[in-house]
């Protein structure tokens, strides 16, 4: 790998303009060290950075690039797109096409509303969830990230984890009040708001399959409970599907676990590389959403036609064989890292579901925030650097998913867990 030179003098300027020199906090690299690099181009599985280095991408932007980096045909469809207006701020046939297609393949979004982040869906899902009910506490579960909405950054997951401020400063006391907070897999710590909070819980707000303590499955029952407690108490279940929708299968976790949530939040590869977020459910709950009903949501770029173009560029080709390839080089890159470490003598654990996965640096089976937080920080910066100096790009952060695309190949794989081999040898020496 060559020296991050370029990257170094590009980072030192972009800190002179933007906080921290990025425009996403687990973007600079501060829990792995380091300089963080400066992405030239992306093709398929891999990206290139301002330095010439090669990387086989992990990231991928995060998740919603299942297809790979730049598919020609999604570049050509976004460019005619383009080419017919980049905005118009009024109605295209573009935008019920792709709420027909998520409604397709996700039956429980009987209305959806397109937004611009995964952000701005969990906010607007809990808005509505409010009105719905009248009422004003929400649950959510230590670990879980929703987007950096007040009502979210209480325990939040993601980067909130990686930089150690779970709670952020900023939020106003009596937000964060409304937001209790339960353990994940547990659903006795629940009931146990419900019981402490009668008739006061709006909504429960879950990620069906966490991804951002680092990626954590549900236990058995657990998303079957919850269903049936907020039914009981007439409480919103709320499903933030922006990471596994379209990822854990074509129609989300929802489909996997056979649990019908009243509302679900989308993004990532929703918009296909785009920013597109979106909300949506139970009909007599949406259509309480302006201009149907009286709860405000807007946007001037929601549902734009560029980004809808490549929405349904990625939406119309999840095919069976996609998500069998997936979870078949998923297991692969798991077993990999796992017989890697165990090669080297080194602790690890690894969590993976399809084709998201997290390794982590802990003899702690992880199922929970707690036990995320039980992995060693620094031995995960030392492989993550030891990678990267072998030309794979991971997540710069333990508590991230690794992400797949239909673009990584049994090749790819097989050199990733070549690197791995020799990373957790440098992990062994240095922790
Ligand atoms: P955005 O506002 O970043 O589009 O979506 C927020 C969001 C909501 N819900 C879930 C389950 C999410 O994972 C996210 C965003 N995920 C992070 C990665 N874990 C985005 C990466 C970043 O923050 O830079």
């Amino acid at each position: 790998m060559k020296r991050p030179v370029r990257s170094r003098k590009l980072f030192e300027r972009a800190r002179q303009i933007l906080p921290g020199g990025v425009d996403s906090p687990v973007r600079a690299f501060q829990a792995v060290g380091g300089v963080p690099l400066f992405v030239r181009r992306g093709r398929g599985a891999s990206i290139e950075d301002v330095d010439g280095n090669r990387f086989i991408d992990y990231v991928m932007s995060w998740g919603p690039l299942i297809h790979g980096h730049a598919p020609p045909g999604l570049v050509r469809a976004v460019a005619a797109a383009a080419r017919l207006g980049t905005s118009f701020g009024a109605p295209t046939v573009l935008e019920h096409e792709l709420g027909e297609r998520v409604r397709a393949l996700m039956p429980s979004i009987e209305r959806v509303r397109f937004v611009s982040s995964g952000t701005e869906a969990a906010m607007s899902a809990v808005r509505v969830a409010r009105a719905f009910t009248r009422r004003e506490k929400i649950v959510k579960f230590a670990g879980c990230y929703h987007g950096h909405g007040d009502a979210f950054l209480v325990k939040a997951g993601s980067g909130a984890t990686t930089l150690g401020v779970p709670t952020s400063p900023g939020v106003p006391a009596p937000v964060a009040a409304d937001t209790l907070l339960a353990r994940y897999n547990d659903l006795g710590s629940v009931e146990t708001l419900f019981e402490a909070h009668p008739g006061r819980i709006a909504a429960v707000i879950v990620e069906p399959i966490a991804g951002n303590m680092g990626v954590v499955a549900p236990s058995d029952g657990f998303l079957q409970g919850l269903r049936a407690l907020a039914t009981r108490h007439g409480s919103v279940l709320i499903f933030d599907e922006v990471i596994s929708g379209f990822r854990a299968s074509a129609g989300g976790a929802q489909a996997i676990f056979g649990v019908t949530p009243d509302l679900t939040c989308l993004g990532k590869i929703i918009g296909g590389g785009f920013p597109v977020g979106a909300y949506g459910g139970r009909a007599e709950i949406m259509e309480l959403v302006a201009p149907a009903g009286p709860v405000y949501q807007a946007g001037t770029l929601s549902g734009n036609p560029v980004a809808m173009t490549a929405g349904l560029w990625a939406l119309k080709r999840l095919t069976p064989g996609l998500y069998k390839e997936l979870a078949r080089r998923g297991s692969m890159l798991a077993a990999g890292l796992a017989g890697a470490a165990r090669a080297a003598g080194v602790r690890l654990q690894v969590n993976a579901f399809g084709s998201v996965l997290t390794p982590f640096f802990t003899n702690v089976p992880v199922r929970d925030y707690d036990s995320a937080l039980s992995a060693n920080t620094g031995a995960y910066a030392t492989f993550f650097r030891a990678m990267l100096a072998r030309g794979i790009y991971a997540p710069p952060s333990q508590f991230e998913a690794w992400f797949l695309s239909a673009a990584h190949t049994d090749r790819h794989v097989q050199q990733t867990i070549r690197a791995a081999q020799a990373a957790m040898k440098e992990v062994a020496r240095e922790t």
